[in-house]
């Protein structure tokens, strides 16, 4: 028999090291409000959703509604939270599904953040508003069909004509692309790298989804199209003149990742962890099998340490001490122990680990999208190393 003290609490097998110890009544307030939501509103209908290969056109809103949308932003009808209080909801969310916490991080981490960061104060007061109360989505556009990884080699380009800019050019595999109000699109310019406020509608300016995907079918992915687009230059953002204005985004959204695989792996482990207690061969439950609990430990341990990780530099952020190094240790160590998390899952659902009846296959598919998007984990990979031996191995 283990020996227990009599004074330490219960073990909870949901929360192994008491991590809920450590955070404060706002933060657990704000992380409970986003779990009923996802609860009630996400995990009854996600499974739907990934089959049809859609999202609801209405989550947008009901997500301003909660306050998720730009919730790290202060003022423009954002809510104005901690860093770690905006992770605690990206990890509810993904635990949900990617395709919604993605949904969440491109409206207000990259759209949102781009506007905020870079934007004059008639593009905020313009679009902020509207954009954290859902009225408006907003799009990212930085991508290209030969520009991923690298996307200082991005062709998509814009010349001043008079007072206007013009357009031309392609963006590929765009979250919320054909369901957005408006697009952040960068451009190589004469001027260097910059962003264009791009409303739909706009003459010149169109998209097309991306069908057939096996991963993040709960969410939109568009290519977008710009076809000698003329904007004012009131369309510009002005604070942005290099690919660090773009990268600039891609550091608040990837730190949002951090936690949101935190969260996905979390749902797979408690899938595993309630199939293993209740599925009975050879006469007992499988979770009596000692290969089994070995798996379940596993799990725990993987889900345990990304938790803390993404606690540790959501503490940081809030202090002003993140660095995008940071986030790239973050990204790269959380999503890769959401996928070893969600293919072991996997195997202890059985067969039924291969149906949508139970959410483990949904997030590890939805997690090869996120192992690649915002930056692959080579990518990642890279940075650190840069960072530890000072030698960029890029080129
Ligand atoms: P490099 O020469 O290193 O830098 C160019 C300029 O950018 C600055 N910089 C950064 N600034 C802020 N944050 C960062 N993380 C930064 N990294 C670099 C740098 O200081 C420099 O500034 P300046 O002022 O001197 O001009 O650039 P490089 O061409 O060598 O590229 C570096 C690299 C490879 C790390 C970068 O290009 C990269 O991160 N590539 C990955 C691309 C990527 O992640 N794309 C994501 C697209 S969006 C998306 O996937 C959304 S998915 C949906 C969802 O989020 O849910
Ligand atoms: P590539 O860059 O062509 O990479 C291919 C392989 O080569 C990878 O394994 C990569 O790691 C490796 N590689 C590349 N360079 C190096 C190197 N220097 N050293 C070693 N290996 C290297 N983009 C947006 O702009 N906005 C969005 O909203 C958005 N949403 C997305 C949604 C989904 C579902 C997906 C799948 C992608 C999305 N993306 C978006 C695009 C995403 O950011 C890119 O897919 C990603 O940056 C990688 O680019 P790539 O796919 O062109 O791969």
């Amino acid at each position: 028999m283990p020996s227990h003290s009599s004074t330490a609490a219960a073990l909870d097998p949901r929360d192994f090291l008491a991590i809920d110890h450590l955070l404060s009544d706002e933060e657990r307030d704000i992380r409970d409000v986003v779990r009923s939501f996802v609860r009630d509103h996400v995990v009854p209908n996600v499974g739907e959703w990934f089959e049809e290969g859609r999202i609801p056109r209405e989550l947008p809103r009901e997500l301003g509604k909660l306050g998720v949308l730009g919730m790290h932003l202060d003022g423009y009808g954002c809510a104005g939270a901690s860093a770690t209080a905006y992770g605690l909801a990206c990890l509810e969310l993904e635990a949900g599904d990617s395709g919604v916490r993605s949904l969440v991080s491109v409206q207000g981490s990259l759209a949102m953040y781009a506007i905020y960061r870079w934007g004059s104060e008639e593009q905020k007061q313009e679009w902020l508003p509207r954009m954290a109360a859902g009225e408006a989505v907003g799009c990212f556009g930085l991508t290209e069909p030969d520009s991923g990884s690298d996307p200082g080699s991005m062709r998509t380009y814009a010349r001043r004509d008079g007072d206007d800019w013009i357009l031309r050019g392609q963006k590929m595999w765009i979250t919320n692309g054909s369901l957005a109000d408006v697009a952040v699109v960068w451009a190589s310019t004469d001027e260097g790298i910059r962003g264009f406020v791009v409303p739909k509608g706009t003459k010149g300016f169109t998209t097309q989804d991306i069908h057939s995907k096996m991963s993040l079918r709960a969410s939109v992915t568009s290519e977008l199209i710009l076809d000698e687009v003329r904007l004012p230059s009131s369309a510009m953002l002005p604070g942005a003149t290099s690919l660090r204005g773009p990268l600039s985004c891609l550091n608040e959204a990837r730190y949002g990742i951090v936690w949101g695989a935190a969260g996905a792996a979390r749902a797979c482990y408690e899938a595993a962890l309630d199939y293993s207690t209740t599925r009975v061969q050879f006469g007992k439950p499988i979770a009596s099998f000692q290969l089994q609990q070995q798996k379940l430990a596993n799990m725990a341990l993987e889900v345990n340490r990304a938790t803390l990780l993404a606690l540790h530099l959501g503490r940081m952020k809030d202090e002003g001490r993140l660095r995008p190094e940071h986030v790239s240790m973050g990204k790269l160590g959380n999503v890769n122990a959401a996928l070893d998390v969600a293919r072991t899952a996997r195997q202890v659902l059985g067969a039924n680990g291969i149906t949508l009846e139970y959410p483990v296959i949904r997030h590890m598919n939805n997690l090869e999208s996120v192992v690649t998007y915002e930056g692959t984990a080579d990518v990642h990979a890279l940075v650190i190393g840069g960072a530890v031996t000072g030698i960029q191995a890029f080129r």
